[in-house]
């Protein structure tokens, strides 16, 4: 034990699917056993996390029958009892099945469409009877490669429908479920629908209940695009659309790695914990900290243990050094804004013609305020000082 040891208070996640992963690739087969979800429930607490997240399919095997289904759910809704964790999360999957080589609420086919419909009122009714108060859309294989086969319009006015017929059934039964989208760019497919997070934070603001609906940022997917990802989520959390979140770690430009949080990237993931934790200013996350990433193929199931505590140590790490950066006096001298109420008054109360013609009139020395430094490169030494650990 010490002070960077998870606890429930952490509110750390993983998916079934994660510390789950076998470590198949597609060139080679999986190198770890399947690990039941009973078990996977029991060892997580063990690390120190809070709850777990799942697809219908990982608990459900498809093909169940609905007696099959009710044994599974109570023998996993016990062992969540006996380890005191929750489900905060819950998803459909939409890929696996060869029904889903062309996407699911966005295919051609209507009855694939209708397929996806049926199987993701299942999954939510899953996972309120588990307690997830989220439901996670990732567009999975919602995409091309033979782009002539469908306007993007199509899609995207499909997927509308979907969410608009969806947030109408969690309505219909009174559920306490908000719903939250997972940009992607690519992978499985060519080209994927609602690449960033930027197009799901425009497409949600067109659907029917708006309200009910956020996004799910992943590190990995935005960076894959050569994005900042902190800047994805300081966008999401501006719009008060930052409903829940992927943490993990990529390289740029590669498949999606799905690497222990922080792992390669320490400056964005740094940035990205100081946002989170609000502790440079502005209103902290408070949801769920969901880890979607897996163990390197090279482990046994101990190293995915490993993997697990190291993901949320890595975090509260982070989480200890961006408190201590922004209580640093230096940093906050280099901080301190040049404001100018009087100056600001000018526009932020609104356009008016008097203000205006106030505003034009000021001799604002542009050449003398353009000779001023700004200091950043003594803050970005202090920043990556103690991200080092030596300030
Ligand atoms: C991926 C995605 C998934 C989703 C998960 C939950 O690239 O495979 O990140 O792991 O997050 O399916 O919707
Ligand atoms: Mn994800
Ligand atoms: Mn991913």
């Amino acid at each position: 034990m010490d002070a960077y040891t998870p606890t429930r208070g952490d509110r750390f996640t993983f998916g079934l699917w994660t510390v789950g992963n076998r470590g198949s690739d597609p060139f080679g087969g999986p190198v770890r056993d399947h690990i039941d979800p009973c078990e996977i429930v029991r060892n997580l607490a063990e690390c120190g996390a809070f709850g777990v997240n799942l697809h219908d399919n990982d608990l459900v095997p498809l093909g169940k029958s609905q007696k099959e289904r009710d044994t599974i759910v109570s023998n996993f809704k016990r062992a969540l009892s006996e380890n005191d964790m929750v489900v905060p999360m819950a998803t459909t999957n939409l890929f696996s099945h060869p029904v889903f080589k062309d996407g699911a609420f966005t295919s051609n086919d209507p009855r694939v469409r209708a397929f996806a419909l049926q199987k993701t009122m299942d999954g939510i009714d899953l996972g309120v009877e588990l307690g997830a108060k989220l439901y996670v859309f990732w567009g999975g294989r919602e995409g091309t490669e033979a782009d002539a086969c469908r306007d993007v319009r199509t899609a995207i006015e499909r997927m509308r429908e979907a969410m608009n017929f969806l947030t109408g059934y969690v309505k219909a039964n009174g559920y306490d479920l908000r719903f939250a989208l997972e940009a992607k760019p690519n992978e499985p497919r060519s080209e994927n629908y609602f690449p960033t997070t930027g197009h799901m934070l425009h497409f949600i603001s067109t659907l029917a209940d708006e309200e009910m609906v956020g996004v799910n940022p992943e590190v990995a997917h935005e960076v894959m695009s050569g994005l900042s990802f902190p800047h994805a989520v300081g966008q999401a959390m501006e719009a008060g659309k930052l409903f829940h979140i992927d943490l993990n770690s990529q390289k740029i430009g590669r498949y999606d790695q799905d690497l222990r949080f922080g792992s390669e990237d320490p400056r964005q993931a740094f940035l990205l914990v100081r946002l989170l934790e609000g502790t440079g200013g502005g209103e902290p996350y408070r949801g769920p900290l969901h880890f979607d990433a897996h163990a390197y193929r090279s482990e046994d199931e101990q190293g995915v243990w490993e993997f697990a505590r190291g993901n949320m140590r890595t975090y509260k790490i982070l989480k200890a050094k961006a408190r201590a950066f922004d209580s640093d006096p230096e940093v906050c001298e280099l901080l301190r804004c040049h404001e100018d109420p009087e100056l600001e008054a000018l526009w932020q109360a609104g356009y008016d013609s008097k203000r205006a013609q106030s505003l034009r009139q000021i001799d604002l020395k542009p050449d003398e305020v353009a000779r001023i430094g700004l200091r950043y490169e003594r803050l970005d030494q202090l920043m990556m000082e103690h991200i080092f650990g030596v300030r």
